[in-house]
C-alpha cells in the first residue's frame, strides 16, 4: 500500500504513539522518517515547514506539512474510513471529542512534562514544582474517574460508545505520568481511570502503536 505520509519523531514518542494508532485504525500507511533529536529538527530544511522545531511534524505524500500531533492525529483520521467513529458524527459529538482532547492536552500533558524533562536532564528537578504538576493531574484523574466509575453508568470509552480520538489522546497524556510519577499509591484512588488506559492501550491499532503500558510502583526524585 502506498504510504499517506512521512511521520518525524524519535522511538518511543506517545504523541507520535497517537498518530500511528490513529494510522492504524484508519488502514493507512505512515512512513517514519529519518530524524535525530537536536539535529534534523534544528536544520534550514526542517525549519522552513516546520518553524517551531518541534516533533512529531508529518508531511503528506501530496505536500502537505503539518506540525502539533493533534492536528496530524486529526487529519489522518479525516481521510481515513473510520472518521466519525475517532473524531464524531455530529457537532455535539465532535464538540465532547475535542472536550476531552483539550483536556488532556492541556492539563495532563502539560503536567507530565514538568515531572519528565528534569528526568531527562534538561531542567532541575523542583519538588514544589512536581508536587503542584501531580496535584493538577490528579484533579483530572477524578473528573475521569468520575466520568468512567460504575456509578456513573460504567462508560468504557469517554465521549462516545467507541473507541475516538479522545481516548488515544488520553492515553498518551497519562503514558509519562503513569511511567514516571503517578504510582501505585496514586493509582489507586483512580481505579477506573487505570482500567480505562489498559483497555485503550490494549485496543487493535492502539497497542501496535504504544506497547505495553509501564506504571511506576513508587515514585522516586531525579537526583
Ligand atoms: N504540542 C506539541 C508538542 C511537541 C513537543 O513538545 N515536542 C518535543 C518532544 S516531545 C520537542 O520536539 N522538543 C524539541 C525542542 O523543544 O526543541 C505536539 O503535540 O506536537
Amino acid at each position: 500500500m502506498s504510504s499517506f505520509g512521512t511521520l518525524y519523531s524519535y522511538p518511543g514518542n506517545p504523541r507520535a504513539a497517537k498518530i500511528h494508532a490513529v494510522a492504524n485504525l484508519s488502514g493507512l500507511t505512515i512512513t517514519d522518517g529519518a530524524f535525530t533529536m537536536g539535529e534534523t529538527n534544528r536544520s534550514e530544511a526542517f525549519l522552513s515547514k516546520f518553524p517551531l522545531g518541534k516533533v512529531p511534524t508529518f508531511t503528506s505524500a501530496d505536500g502537505l506539512n503539518l506540525f502539533e500531533s493533534g492536528a496530524i492525529a486529526a487529519y489522518v483520521a479525516e481521510n481515513g474510513p473510520r472518521r466519525e467513529q475517532l473524531l464524531g458524527a455530529t457537532p455535539a459529538e465532535r464538540a465532547a471529542i475535542r472536550q476531552w482532547i483539550d483536556l488532556a492536552e492541556n492539563e495532563l500533558t502539560t503536567h507530565s512534562m514538568t515531572c519528565l524533562i528534569p528526568r531527562l536532564g534538561y531542567r532541575k528537578f523542583d519538588e514544589g514544582a512536581e508536587a503542584f504538576a501531580i496535584q493538577c493531574m490528579e484533579r483530572v484523574l477524578a473528573v475521569l474517574e468520575n466520568h468512567l466509575s460504575a456509578a456513573a453508568g460504567g462508560r468504557k470509552f469517554i465521549a462516545s460508545e467507541s473507541l475516538s480520538l479522545a481516548d488515544i489522546t488520553i492515553a498518551q497524556s497519562l503514558t509519562w505520568g503513569f511511567k514516571l510519577v503517578l504510582d501505585a499509591e496514586v493509582r489507586g484512588k483512580y481505579p477506573a481511570v487505570v482500567e480505562y488506559f489498559k483497555r485503550v492501550l490494549a485496543s487493535e491499532g492502539v497497542k501496535e502503536a504504544f506497547g505495553e503500558p509501564e506504571f511506576v510502583e513508587k515514585r522516586t526524585v531525579p537526583q
